[in-house]
């Protein structure tokens, strides 16, 4: 019987699976050294945690692993039902928690390196985390498409330490009663920009879709994000978040330092500000808490053809 020590917490409704002990042994590297060597040979890892029976579409792995600068407090690789994430800011709230209910970190601040960059994170003592995330920027303004049923809408390409395509002009409420009609538009998007070649920086796939709308629970603003793996955040979504930071400060509709709070579709709020760094992009700090919410160990029975997750098709 194979045995993997996880922590779960969830992040303003989202949650995330720490893999604390029974991982494979990587040898050491940078972070993106680790996520290819998980990709290609140890795969498996990332299914068996987060995919059914024991985890479900919604979930996010978090891999800990040595730093490559000692004086970081962990490295961390993000994974999900479909694959593996540059960064994830709910998720990094999670593992900071995580750090702190194991008692590997205290109140201040720490760094951890990701697969695009080092982050920067602050535990209060109160318990809530901010990051300084990785820089961010929008990358093209007002892009059209013209969906077949939904007609011509518009949005913004944005990198927040993922690639996301936010549009506003979409009509819909962004309120759990309407999720079926915010699955199908987002999933529908998700689908038309490959096909007409709208893409991130150097061509990269743009694998997020925000929704993002007035709040309706005292924020500021209000999102509706479509995950890769097609299931949607429960929190605002810490990249996201960034990414909408991003398109407000190239827009001049927030100032630097200001407080943006950012609604997802529950009603849970992120604190989000900024710093400029030049050449259009920003230093987006993000604000939030964890709750940690199961100590497990996952069991991987030989004998089990389900040992290394169900892959549904997606
Ligand atoms: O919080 O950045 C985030 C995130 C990405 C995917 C799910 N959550």
């Amino acid at each position: 019987m194979m045995r993997i020590q996880v922590v779960d917490s969830h992040t303003a409704g989202e949650p995330t699976r720490v893999v604390i002990h029974g991982a494979p042994a990587l040898e050491p590297g940078s972070m993106v050294e680790l996520r290819n060597r998980l990709q290609q040979d140890h795969d498996w890892l990332r299914s068996a945690v987060v995919n059914e029976p024991r985890g479900s579409d919604v979930l996010v792995g978090a891999l800990l692993a040595p730093p490559v600068d000692p004086s970081a407090a962990a490295g961390v690789v993000f994974f999900n039902n479909v694959g593996y994430l540059g960064m994830c800011g709910h998720g990094m709230i999670g593992v900071v928690a995580t750090l702190a209910h194991l008692g590997r970190i205290g109140p201040g601040k720490h760094r951890l390196e990701t697969p695009v960059g080092p982050v920067t994170v602050t535990l209060y003592p109160d318990g809530d985390v901010s990051i300084t995330n990785v820089p961010s920027y929008r990358y093209q303004a007002h892009v059209s498409l013209n969906l077949p049923r939904y007609g011509t809408l518009h949005g913004d390409v944005a990198w927040g330490g993922n690639w996301f395509f936010l549009c506003s002009d979409h009509g819909l409420n962004l309120e759990l009663a309407s999720i079926r009609e915010l699955m199908d538009l987002t999933a529908k998007i998700r689908e038309y920009l490959p096909v007409h070649g709208i893409a991130g920086e150097n061509g990269a796939e743009i694998d997020h879709i925000e929704l993002t709308g007035p709040p309706l629970a005292g924020g500021h603003g209000r999102n509706f994000v479509l995950c890769p793996g097609l299931a949607y955040d429960r929190s605002p979504c810490g990249t996201g978040t960034s990414a909408k930071l991003a398109c407000l400060a190239a827009e001049g509709k927030l100032a630097p330092g200001d407080v943006w709070i950012q609604e997802g579709i529950l009603g849970t709020a992120f604190h989000g500000s900024y710093q400029p760094l030049g050449e259009n992009r920003i230093a987006p700090l993000i604000r939030g808490r964890a709750y940690i919410c199961a100590e497990s160990t996952l069991l991987l029975d030989p004998a089990d053809p389900f040992r290394h997750g169900i892959h549904p098709p997606h």
